[in-house]
């Protein structure tokens, strides 16, 4: 079984990339031949500052590591290090509707009917099914917010294999997770934790020290009728506390939420102040030894090399079926 993600290095990973995507990368890699990307290309679809791209780009690196990824059982790597990525892409994107993906909501939310939205962030989607068909994966582990973006993926793969045959591409599966899919902003439970939000206090990054996540936390919406109970529609808030208590600790919501019955919203978050910072307490260790060090660099060097052999024969094998080159 081949396994391959990606995350943006937009910023600090939060707790919902590392509950609902990240978590999944680790387990996975006693299951399968893992390759995880940081998508650097992904990350241009809106403007950024090209220093804070590159240190980005290394922060996210070493977070792999710090979470458990090991950089010799799994591959490791910068997307704009492996040229396939965009060359897959622009061949994909012949294969694609415009109606299709004019129906993306990640497109329709970040452009918003604009016309100056950079034409990349309608594209998007297709670079992503780029990166997962040129490695020939059979599942990808990605949050909730994912699964649309998933399936135009399969639909593309499909869609080539009718046209050049079922041994052109592999048709991959998503992966989600049951705890953990969608974690939603602490300040706003309604919309989904997010690296890009404008307020610090809505997500909690795996590099926050303690007192801001005590923070966070502890100013976290809530409805006011005292009730701990699971229920996303009537208490967004309350349910997604319960969902990340239950996500780290590894207990379902409905157990937390029996073991807080009858007493207040305080002594739940201030519980879930402590699990959270035990939680990241050793990847901020680690983080902290492998972010300075040149491995780093060496690993994703590497990690290129090895991912660059695989998309090369991939890619051979496309350009082959669709007739391009000599
Ligand atoms: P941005 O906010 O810049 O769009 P992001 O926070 O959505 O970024 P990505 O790098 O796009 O992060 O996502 C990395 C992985 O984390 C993906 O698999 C995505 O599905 C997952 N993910 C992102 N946000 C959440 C969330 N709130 N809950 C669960 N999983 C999430
Ligand atoms: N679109 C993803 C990031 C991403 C990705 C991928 C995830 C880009 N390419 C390939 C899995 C497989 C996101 O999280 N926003």
């Amino acid at each position: 079984m081949r396994v391959f993600s990606g995350v943006q290095p937009t910023g600090n990973i939060h707790i919902g990339n590392y509950l609902g995507a990240l978590r999944q990368f680790v387990a996975l890699q006693d299951e399968g031949e893992c390759i995880y990307c940081i998508v650097d290309l992904h990350a241009i679809t809106l403007p950024k500052d090209p220093s804070e791209l590159r240190s980005h780009i290394l922060d996210v690196a070493a977070l792999y590591m710090a979470i458990g990824l090991d950089p010799k059982r799994s591959i490791l790597f910068v997307q704009s290090d492996v040229p396939g990525h965009a060359e897959l892409s622009w061949i994909l994107t012949c294969c694609a509707y415009t109606g299709e993906l004019s129906r993306m909501t990640q497109f329709k939310d970040k452009s918003r009917g604009n016309e100056s939205a950079p034409a990349g962030l309608f594209l998007y989607p297709v670079l992503m099914a780029a990166d997962i068909l040129l490695y020939d994966a059979d599942v990808v582990p990605v949050g909730q917010d994912q699964k649309q973006h998933i399936e135009l993926t399969r639909d593309l793969a499909v869609r080539v294999n009718n046209r050049f045959g079922d041994d052109t591409l592999v048709v991959p599966d998503g992966r989600f997770l049951k705890e953990g899919a969608r974690v939603m902003a602490l300040d706003d439970p309604t919309s989904k934790m997010s690296k890009s939000a404008e307020s610090e206090m809505s997500r909690i990054s795996l590099l926050d020290d303690d007192a801001k996540i005590k923070k966070a936390i502890m100013r976290a919406t809530t409805d006011s009728d005292g009730e701990i109970r699971y229920d996303i529609e009537r208490k967004p808030g309350i349910s997604n506390l319960l969902s990340i208590y239950g996500a780290f600790s590894g207990r379902s919501v409905d157990d937390v939420a029996a073991q807080y019955q009858g007493q207040g919203y305080g002594s739940l978050k201030k519980d879930l102040v402590e699990v959270t910072v035990d939680a990241l307490r050793p990847i901020k260790e680690r983080f902290c030894e492998i972010r300075p060090s040149g491995e780093l660099v060496d690993a994703l060097r590497d990690g290129a090399e090895r991912a660059n052999a695989i998309a090369a024969r991939v890619l051979a094998r496309v350009q082959g079926k669709f007739g391009l080159g000599v």
